[in-house]
């Protein structure tokens, strides 16, 4: 049986790829910083799937050293991942660059790009090793262009596209796969995160548009994970159907 590790488990994509990598028959790490949100979705793994099924990793990204020891002390059978889903990533703000709030702007680069890294450069290491792996990170329609305000998140999730270009070209010579999913607007809890709780303004990012769920991106990413070992997707866009990039979305 094949074992996923999902970063950012608790919430939107990341808690749909676990469902679906669960579903469809994978043994599934769950990782996030909220216990209580992964305890919830490993009881319902347990329950639906089986015990042995779901193994749960409470760490921040952020905290390289937290995020290395947790995955040390992973017990010897579930060390062997075949699947990395680097999903843990937020957006803070939607400012002018000339007004952004440099907390802000640290708290996005430490997790979108630095957070994702330490996860490559924790996991990665055994798949070459092992010859056999899979790394799926998520990206953005952000990362294309920059959109109005989207400034310094636009800038982590291009840098996520390099990234991942860049592990693609470095394990060229070795089995491994490298994919980047990159979705436009999806419904989650991305928006209340961006606009630190205000969800009157989240709620207007998705008015007069039927936008993405989660299950929908978490479909994508399975499909990128069971395709056949000489099939490497490299890039997918996912949009919802009236939007066209990152600035074009046509309202009801
Ligand atoms: P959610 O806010 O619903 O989920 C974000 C997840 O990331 C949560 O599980 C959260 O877990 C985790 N996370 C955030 N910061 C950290 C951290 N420091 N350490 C560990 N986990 C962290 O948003 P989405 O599901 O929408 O976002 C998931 C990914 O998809 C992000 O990378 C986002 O940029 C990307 N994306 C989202 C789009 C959208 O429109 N929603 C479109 C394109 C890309 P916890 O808080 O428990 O730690
Ligand atoms: C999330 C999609 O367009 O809100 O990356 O930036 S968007």
């Amino acid at each position: 049986m094949k074992t996923v590790m999902v970063t950012g488990a608790t919430s939107g994509i990341g808690k749909a790829c676990a469902l679906a990598f669960a579903k469809a028959g994978y043994r599934v790490i769950i990782t996030g910083r909220r216990a209580g949100l992964l305890q919830e979705l490993s009881d319902w793994i347990r329950g639906e799937c089986g015990p042995d099924r779901v193994y749960t990793l409470v760490f921040d990204v952020c905290d390289r050293k937290g995020a290395e020891e947790a995955v040390s002390g992973l017990p010897e059978e579930w060390k062997m991942i075949d699947v990395l889903v680097n999903n843990a990533g937020l957006a803070l703000g939607l400012d002018k660059e000339y007004e952004g709030d440099y907390q802000d702007w640290d708290t996005m680069i430490d997790t979108n790009i630095k957070g994702l890294l330490t996860m490559t450069r924790t996991i990665v290491p055994g798949m070459v090793e092992r010859n056999h792996g899979h790394v799926i990170n998520i990206g953005s329609v952000a990362g294309d262009a920059a959109y109005a305000n989207g400034n310094v998140y636009c800038a982590t999730k291009a840098a996520v596209k390099s990234i991942t270009d860049g592990l693609r070209i470095d394990v060229a010579h070795t089995a491994l796969r490298v994919t980047l999913v990159k979705p436009g607007l999806v419904e989650t809890n991305f928006s209340k995160v961006r606009f630190h709780g205000d969800e009157k303004r989240a709620d207007n990012v998705y008015k007069g548009i039927k936008p993405l769920t989660g299950e929908d991106i978490a479909e994508v990413v399975v499909y990128a994970a069971q395709s056949p070992a000489h099939v490497q997707i490299a890039e997918i866009l996912v949009l919802a159907t009236h939007q066209a990039n990152g600035s074009v979305i046509v309202r009801e």
